[in-house]
C-alpha cells in the first residue's frame, strides 16, 4: 500500500499559465507564502496540488501534458487541473464566492448580493473539485482542502463515494451569527463544514463565531482542549482550531538586506529625502479600507499642520478583479481622494501622496518594506493580513512603526507592538500617524523588536506544522510520512 501524503487543494493552482505565439504555453511558478511552506510537505513524498488552472481556453491535451510535467519538475510534487468552465466562473467564483460569502465573511452585508443561481454553480463546481480528489488522489492521502471558495468539497466527497481524511483552512474570517444568519444557504455551508475532519480559523474570534452560529443553528456544542474543540455530529467527530497564518520570516528578513534590495532603498530614500514615509500596500479590495485610509491622512494633514511638507503617503495598490463593476468604483473613489488631498496640499518640492496602480516587482516591494518609517494597514475586516507581518520581517533596521486595523486577524498577535486603530474612526487614525511621526527611537525599537520576535517564532513552517500536528492528533486521520517542516 502506498503511504500516505499531503494532497493540497486550493482554487488556484500554484502556477500561471499563459499562451504565447504559435500556440505555445509557458508555465511561471507562484512564489506566495503557502507554496513555499507546502513545498517541503509535498516534495519528493507523493504530494500533489489540486487546482483551477486560471484560464478558460484550456491548452490541447499535448502542451496541457507538457506543461504539467515541466511544473512538476520544478515543484518537485504533482499538479491536477480541475477544469472550470467561462460560466462557472462567472457563477461560483465571481458569483457565489466574491459576492456572497467574501463580503459576508468581512460584515459587508450590503455588498452581497444573494442571487440564487449562483449557488448551484458553487456546489457544481465543488463537486468537480471533489471528483478530481477521488480520481487523483489515493484512499489513505490526506486532503487539505483551502478557503472560502471550496466549503463544500468534504460533503461532495463523501456523496460520490470517496473516503479521505480532509481538513479545511479558511483564510477569511468567519462572521458573528447576527451576520451568518443572513446568507439563504446558512445551514448548508455550516452542515457541510462540518464534514471535514479538521477545521481551521484564522483567530479565536473567528473560531468563537463560527462554534457560535454551529450552536445556535444546529443546536451542536463542542466540547474538549482549550486549543481544539470537537464537535460530535452524525457522521462522526470534527475538531476545530485557530491556527493563525504566517509568512517565511527569515526568508523576507534575508532578502530584504541583499544588495538589490539595499540599492533600492537608496534610490527611494534619495528621492524622499528628509521625508517621514508611510506605506500602505494592498490589493484593490473594498475590505482593505483604503478610503477610509485617505480620508484619515488628510484628516492628520488638516490637524497637525508641522507634519505638512515632513511626511509623504506611499499608496500602493495592486489591481484585483479590475472586471468587477464595483472594483471599477473603488479605483474611482481611490483616485479621486487622492486627487483631492494631492490638489489641496501640495506646495513646490512636496507631494503628500504617492499613488501606484500596478503589481511591483519583489524587489521593489521589500525596498518599500525597508524605506517606510510607518506602515499604515488599515483593513475594514481581513483574515490576517500578511502585509503586517512582511513589512515586520524586513524592517531589518528595527526603527519601523506599525498603525494596525484591529480588525485585521494580524491584530491578535500584533497588539502588543503595533498602533491599533478602528479603521472607521478617521480621527483616531489620523492621531495615530502624528503618533507614529512623532515617536522616538527607543519606543520604536521596543515596539518594533517585539513584534518581529513574535512573527520569528510563528513564521509559516509553524503554521503548517499545527495544522497537519492536530490533523494527527485525531485518532485515525492525518498523514502518516513525517511530513513536519523544518523552518529554516
Ligand atoms: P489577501 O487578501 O491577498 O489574502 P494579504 O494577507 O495582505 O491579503 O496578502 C497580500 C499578499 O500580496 C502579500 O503576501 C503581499 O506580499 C502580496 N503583495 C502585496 N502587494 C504586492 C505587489 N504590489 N506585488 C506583488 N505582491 C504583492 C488572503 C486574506 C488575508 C490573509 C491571506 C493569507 O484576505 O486576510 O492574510 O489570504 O491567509
Amino acid at each position: 500500500m502506498s503511504p500516505k501524503s499531503v494532497v493540497v487543494v486550493s482554487n488556484r493552482l500554484p502556477i500561471t499559465i499563459e499562451k504565447m505565439e504559435e500556440e505555445q504555453w509557458v508555465n511561471h511558478s507562484s512564489s506566495g507564502g503557502l507554496v513555499t511552506a507546502m513545498g517541503p510537505v509535498l516534495r519528493n513524498r507523493g504530494g500533489k496540488w489540486i487546482g483551477w488552472l486560471g484560464v478558460q481556453e484550456m491548452p490541447d491535451d499535448t502542451s496541457l501534458n507538457n506543461l504539467l510535467s515541466r511544473s512538476a519538475e520544478e515543484l518537485g510534487y504533482a499538479l491536477i487541473p480541475v477544469n472550470i468552465t467561462g460560466e462557472e466562473i462567472e457563477k461560483y467564483y465571481h458569483g457565489f464566492s466574491n459576492e456572497i460569502l467574501w463580503p459576508l465573511f468581512h460584515d459587508l452585508l450590503s455588498n452581497c448580493n444573494f442571487d440564487p443561481q449562483y449557488a448551484n454553480a458553487y456546489r457544481k463546481v465543488n463537486r468537480k473539485f471533489a471528483q478530481a480528489i477521488a480520481k487523483g488522489t489515493h484512499e489513505k492521502d490526506y486532503i487539505w482542502v483551502h478557503d472560502y471558495l471550496l466549503s463544500l468539497v468534504a460533503r461532495e466527497l463523501r456523496k460520490i463515494g470517496a473516503q479521505r481524511q480532509t481538513g479545511f483552512f479558511l483564510h477569511t474570517p468567519f462572521p458573528p451569527l447576527d451576520i451568518f444568519m443572513k446568507l439563504p444557504w446558512r445551514f448548508e455551508i455550516l452542515e457541510a463544514a462540518l464534514e471535514y475532519d479538521l477545521l481551521g480559523f484564522q483567530t479565536e474570534r473567528d473560531t468563537k463565531n463560527f462554534l457560535g452560529c454551529v450552536r445556535y443553528l444546529l443546536k451542536l456544542k463542542a466540547t474538549g482542549r482549550k486549543n481544539i474543540k470537537t464537535i460530535v455530529t452524525k457522521k462522526g467527530e470534527v475538531h476545530i482550531g485557530t491556527f493563525p497564518i504566517s509568512i517565511d520570516f527569515k526568508e523576507f528578513a534575508k532578502s530584504a538586506a541583499a544588495e538589490d534590495v539595499t540599492q533600492e532603498v537608496k534610490i527611494i530614500r534619495q528621492n524622499h529625502e528628509n521625508r517621514h514615509l508611510i506605506l500602505g500596500v494592498d490589493r484593490l479590495d473594498y475590505t482593505k479600507g483604503i478610503p477610509h485610509r485617505l480620508r484619515a491622512f488628510a484628516e492628520a494633514l488638516a490637524c497637525y499642520p508641522e507634519m505638512r511638507g515632513e511626511i509623504e503617503l506611499i499608496q500602493i495598490v495592486v489591481p484585483s478583479r479590475v472586471d468587477v463593476s464595483s472594483y471599477q468604483d473603488l479605483k474611482q473613489e481611490i483616485e479621486a481622494l487622492v486627487g483631492e488631498i494631492n490638489g489641496r496640499y501640495t506646495t513646490g518640492g512636496w507631494t503628500p501622496v504617492h499613488y501606484m496602480f500596478r503589481s511591483v516587482s519583489r524587489t521593489e516591494l521589500l525596498a518599500y518594506y525597508r524605506a517606510c518609517e510607518t506602515a499604515l494597514i488599515t483593513p475594514l475586516k481581513d483574515g490576517m493580513n500578511l502585509v503586517a507581518k512582511e513589512y515586520c520581517a524586513c524592517n531589518i533596521d528595527e526603527n519601523g512603526v506599525v498603525i494596525l486595523s484591529e480588525f485585521a486577524g494580524a491584530a491578535a498577535e500584533l497588539h502588543h507592538g503595533a498602533l491599533l486603530v478602528n479603521p472607521y474612526d478617521i480621527e483616531k487614525v489620523s492621531r495615530s500617524i502624528h503618533q507614529a511621526f512623532s515617536m522616538e527611537l527607543d519606543e520604536r525599537r521596543k515596539r518594533m523588536k517585539k513584534l518581529r520576535e513574535s512573527i520569528c517564532r510563528n513564521d509559516i513552517f509553524h503554521w503548517v506544522n499545527s495544522f497537519l500536528g492536530a490533523s494527527v492528533k485525531n485518532p485515525n486521520n492525518g498523514p502518516e510520512v513525517d511530513f513536519f517542516v523544518p523552518s529554516p
